[in-house]
């Protein structure tokens, strides 16, 4: 069944740029509404456990390493359709490739280092969210 929930984090790269406070906005104003909001540090076993399903991928460690290299701003968003709606609004995963006006095209470096994360199924979606939040912390 679909969720009206999505998880994104605010990777390194734009936390470090500045563009943290940037990018709150362009989702708020996309529609989205922050329904759970944390700034922290993973360490490696962390983002390790999160990008499991891409261990076997020749990007894996760096990909790790990158994602602990400083600290992230991760959050649960509300909105209708949001999963496919969130991925629309920050655009394909390498930002050269990203449409004009997405939040990718308009804040990532690189295909590592491209500013956000947007889950890719409600199923996703759910399991991302409990990772990083308790019941508690989410309204
Ligand atoms: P998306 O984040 O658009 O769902 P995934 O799930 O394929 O993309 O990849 C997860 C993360 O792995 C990406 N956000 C990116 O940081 C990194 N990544 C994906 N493909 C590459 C690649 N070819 N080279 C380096 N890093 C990559």
């Amino acid at each position: 069944m679909a969720t009206n929930r999505t998880f994104t984090m605010i990777k390194p790269d734009a936390v470090k740029n500045g563009y943290t406070g940037a990018i709150l906005d362009d989702i708020i104003k996309g529609g989205f509404k922050i329904v759970a909001l944390k700034y922290i540090h993973l360490s490696t076993e962390a983002a390790g456990a999160f990008y499991a399903v891409h261990k076997e991928r020749p990007f894996y460690n760096d990909l790790v390493s990158f994602m602990t290299s400083g600290p992230i701003v991760a959050a649960i968003l509300e909105k209708d359709n949001a999963v496919e709606d969130f991925r629309k609004l920050i655009g394909a995963t390498d930002p050269k490739k990203a449409d004009e006006g997405t939040i990718r095209q308009k804040y990532a470096e690189s295909i590592e280092a491209n500013a956000v994360h947007g889950s890719d199924s409600d199923e996703n979606a759910d399991i991302e969210g409990n990772f990083f939040f308790s019941a508690f912390e989410r309204f």
